[in-house]
This record gives C-alpha cells, sequence and structure tokens, in this order.
C-alpha cells in the first residue's frame, strides 16, 4: 500500500482561520471528534507533530535500500520532517482511522486452500483513497463553517505524509513491531488519513506506551522473513511489496514463500493478539466484491485483460496492472501443488502473454511437474 504522489497535485492553502478565543477552540475541538464519528471514522486525534527523529529513521531505513523500487519514498524528504511544508500556513493535523475488515471473512480458511486466491483484506472492497478523502474534506468544510473559515486539506496515502508516526503522536495507537499501528480497543485492521488545517485547535494527548511486551508473534510469521528485527522491515522482502509495487521479476527464491497470496499479505496483523479486539468495518463499500474473498486461482488467472480492468474499476487492486496480476497468480498457481488442471490452465495462457510472465509461468509449471512439496498451513496461537 502506498502513496499515489502524483494523483493529487499539492497546492498551498492560504491561510484563512480568523482568530478565535481559546474558549471557543476548545469547544470545536470537542466537537470535530463528534463530527469525526458521524463522518465514519472510528477514532480521530488533533496533533502538532514532532517528526524529527521519525525523520532520521527513515533516512536510515532509505540509507540501506529497504525500500526497493518505491523511489517516491525517498523523495520530498523536507515535507515528510516538516509536514506544514506540505500545505503553507496550516499548523495542525487531524489524524482519522478506519476500520476495514470486511464480516464473515475468515482469511485462514483462504491462507489453506492453496487452489485458492488470498486478497488481502484491506482491498477486497472499493478503493479506501478516494472514500476516506471524500469523508475528510466533508469534515474540513463542517469545521470550515463551525470556526467562521479555515484552510484544510485532506491526504490518505496520497502525498508525503509520515502517516504513522503522526497517527501516533495524535493519540491513535502506537507502532507495533510489525511497523503498523495498533489500537488497545481497535488492533490494526484500519487505514490512516490526514486533515492539515490551519486553525490553532488544542491537541490531544499521544500514545506514549508501547503494548507490545516481549511478544514477537509478528515477526517470527513472516513467511519471507522481511522483518530484520523488531520496528523494522525490508519490504523488498515483504509479500505486500512483491505482488504490489514490485515492477518485473519476482526474485526466484521468494516465489515458493508467497503461497497463494496475490495481492497483499496479513499474516504479520492475523497472528497480532491485539487485532482479537478488532471491529467489522461499517462501509458496506468494503465488503467483498467479485466473491474475491473466495475465489479459485484458476478462475482469476482466466480473466482476460478487458475482465481485469472492469472488474478492477474503483478497487486498489488495479495498481499492480494486468502483468502484475497474472505474474502473481502464476507464481501462486505454481505454489498450490495442483495437477494436470493447473499445468493445462497455464500453458494455454502462456501465448498470450509477456515475456515476464511467461517467465513465472515456466516456473510454475516446472515447479507443478517436480511435485515440489507445499507450505505446511498456517496455524495461529
Ligand atoms: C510504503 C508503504 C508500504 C510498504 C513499506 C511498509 C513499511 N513498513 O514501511 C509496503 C508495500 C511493504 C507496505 C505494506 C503494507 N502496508 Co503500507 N504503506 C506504505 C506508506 C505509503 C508509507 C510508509 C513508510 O513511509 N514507510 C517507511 C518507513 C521507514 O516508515 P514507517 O514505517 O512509518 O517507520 C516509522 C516507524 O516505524 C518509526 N520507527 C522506526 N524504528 C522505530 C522503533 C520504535 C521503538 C518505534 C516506536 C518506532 C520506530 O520510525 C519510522 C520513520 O517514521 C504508508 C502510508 C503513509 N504515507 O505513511 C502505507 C501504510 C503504512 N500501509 C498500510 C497498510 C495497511 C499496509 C499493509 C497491511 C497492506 C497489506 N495488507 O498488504 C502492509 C503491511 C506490511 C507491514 N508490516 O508494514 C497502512 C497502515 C495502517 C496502520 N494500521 O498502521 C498505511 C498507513 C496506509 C494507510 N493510509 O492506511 N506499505
Ligand atoms: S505483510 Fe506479510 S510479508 Fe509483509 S511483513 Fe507482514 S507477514 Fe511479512
Ligand atoms: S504480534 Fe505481538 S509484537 Fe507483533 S505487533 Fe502484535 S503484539 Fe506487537
Amino acid at each position: 500500500m502506498t502513496d499515489s504522489v502524483s494523483s493529487t497535485p499539492i497546492q498551498p492553502a492560504q491561510p484563512t482561520a480568523p482568530e478565535l478565543s481559546d474558549k471557543k477552540l476548545t469547544a470545536l475541538a470537542k466537537q470535530v471528534h463528534l463530527w469525526a464519528a458521524e463522518a465514519g471514522f472510528q477514532e480521530c486525534g488533533i496533533v502538532d507533530p514532532d517528526l524529527e527523529e521519525d525523520a532520521n529513521q527513515l533516512h536510515q531505513w532509505l540509507e540501506k535500500h529497504y525500500h526497493g523500487e518505491m523511489s517516491y519514498l525517498a523523495t520530498n524528504t523536507d515535507k515528510r520532517r516538516a509536514p506544514y511544508l506540505l500545505v503553507p500556513g496550516s499548523c495542525r493535523i487531524i489524524s482519522v482511522r478506519m476500520d476495514y475488515t470486511p464480516p464473515a471473512f475468515s482469511s485462514l480458511k483462504v491462507l489453506n486452500s492453496p487452489e485458492k486466491a488470498y486478497i488481502a483484506r484491506y482491498t477486497l472492497g472499493r478503493d479506501y483513497h478516494k472514500m476516506m478523502r471524500k469523508r475528510l474534506t466533508q469534515l474540513g468544510k463542517r469545521i470550515a463553517e463551525a470556526a467562521g473559515n479555515m484552510g484544510y486539506r485532506a491526504f490518505v496515502d496520497s502525498a508525503p505524509v509520515m502517516e504513522r508516526p503522526i497517527a501516533q503522536q495524535a493519540g491513535i495507537g502506537w507502532t507495533g513491531k510489525h511497523t503498523l499501528i495498533l489500537n488497545r480497543h481497535a488492533g490494526s485492521w484500519f487505514f490512516l488519513g490526514e486533515l492539515f488545517i490551519d486553525l490553532p485547535l488544542p491537541t490531544d494527548p499521544p500514545v506514549e506506551k508501547q503494548h507490545c511486551g516481549s511478544c514477537t508473534a509478528c515477526l517470527d510469521i513472516c513467511p519471507t522473513k522481511a522483518f530484520t528485527g523488531p520496528y523494522e522491515l525490508d519490504a523488498t522482502r515483504c509479500i505486500s511489496y512483491l505482488t504490489i509495487e514490485k515492477k518485473g521479476a519476482i526474485p526466484e527464491e521468494l516465489r515458493p514463500l508467497m503461497g497463494n497470496r496475490i495481492f497483499g499479505c496479513d499474516d504479520c496483523q492475523l497472528v497480532c493478539p491485539w487485532n482479537r479486539f478488532a471491529k467489522q468495518t461499517e462501509e458496506t463499500d468494503f465488503h467483498p466484491r467479485h466473491q474475491l474473498d473466495d475465489v479459485s486461482l484458476i478462475d482469476l488467472f482466466n480473466w482476460n485483460e478487458a475482465a481485469f480492468l472492469k472488474r478492477t474499476e474503483g478497487s486498489a487492486i488495479r495498481r499492480t496492472g494486468y502483468d502484475g496480476w497474472l505474474r502473481n497468480i502464476a507464481v501462486a498457481l505454481g505454489n498450490s501443488g495442483g495437477g494436470k488442471e493447473v499445468i493445462d490452465a497455464l500453458e494455454a495462457k502462456r501465448p498470450h502473454c509477456s515475456e515476464m510472465v511467461t517467465e513465472h509461468i515456466d516456473w510454475a509449471i516446472k515447479r507443478l511437474s517436480d511435485g515440489e512439496t507445499l507450505l505446511s498451513p498456517i496455524q495461529l496461537k
């Protein structure tokens, strides 16, 4: 999951907020929490972030090239460090979170059915970016009306914003060892978004305490051993990166470890004990479309490009492109332990594919023909 910088040109917001008394600002801040809830956000926090330390950590991470081909993460570092540069005149950020777990979805059942396709639960339904941005903009409008005037701008994954450290400082949650933001009452199955404003609202307290304790379940379960240690991910090994962000060939040594995960990965969150407290989404937009929560790999492999484009309209899955889609499914078919039917499907598609996809198909056919053994089923405590 990444930021699509190119989609939203960044324009300076003129500082427009009138001077309000402290009493009025305090009353307004209370209202903001209520209005955010009415807009469908499960939680919000107002913050004036200090990202110096986080920017230094990001710098070290980039130095190690853990970002792989996500070169946009290495640009606009000044704005990541000093977020108000992104929206001149702004002086607070309202950080929000929205739950995305769809109802009646059994990740484990799909992960342990090698003939099925595992698609990360954040992307089974409609793309969250536009929807959350729209809600945040409505929230901004409502605050501006109450304040008399206010400059505001919404971001969801769509700009050089360090969303996680901002959320932590806004009191949304703490950084888990898997690097995601965790909330005591809601686990980690939620999206983050931000509204930059130019009204000096009083801020909320940060989450200071980590609640991971001695647990290392997320680090231990990662199929590709992508964590170099607690709080540090080598993204180039993460299945989410390999299936969504990586262009071209997937490194051969990682392919067998990917199992049937064809778009994103949830393992480090599935195993997290705090996700016992996660809530299902209230948004029907996030409910699975085209039965993507329970579909066979072969069915998806047989989609032609027109079907792919039609069925992924308004979905974040589009990001991987048709070639990436076929590449990912070919790897999963190679890991499926399937017989003649699977090899036939791979061979039938082969003449219509790019060189890159063909190479993955050949890898899959060889693996199936050699009768390579399947990975053991995923066990959660
Ligand atoms: C690039 C990116 C990815 C990359 C890299 C992930 C990564 N861990 O960095 C890839 C493609 C792998 C990815 C995968 C996923 N992503 Co993503 N991703 C992003 C994106 C665009 C930028 C993250 C970034 O800047 N990474 C660089 C690293 C260095 O920065 P950082 O992790 O924030 O690191 C800070 C802290 O870890 C801290 N830190 C470092 N050391 C220490 C030590 C301690 C003790 C502490 C407390 C902190 C700390 O300092 C760092 C610098 O600020 C954000 C959106 C955004 N604009 O922020 C979404 C985002 C992080 N992704 C998200 C999601 C949902 C996912 C997936 C779950 C999707 C999926 N199911 O496949 C996976 C999870 C994988 C994982 N375990 O992280 C959500 C997370 C929501 C949440 N609850 O936290 C975000 C916020 C998008 C959103 N708007 O909701 N993602
Ligand atoms: S998303 Fe999957 S591959 Fe990536 S770090 Fe988590 S468990 Fe590992
Ligand atoms: S699995 Fe354990 S270590 Fe990992 S984030 Fe959850 S509580 Fe923290």
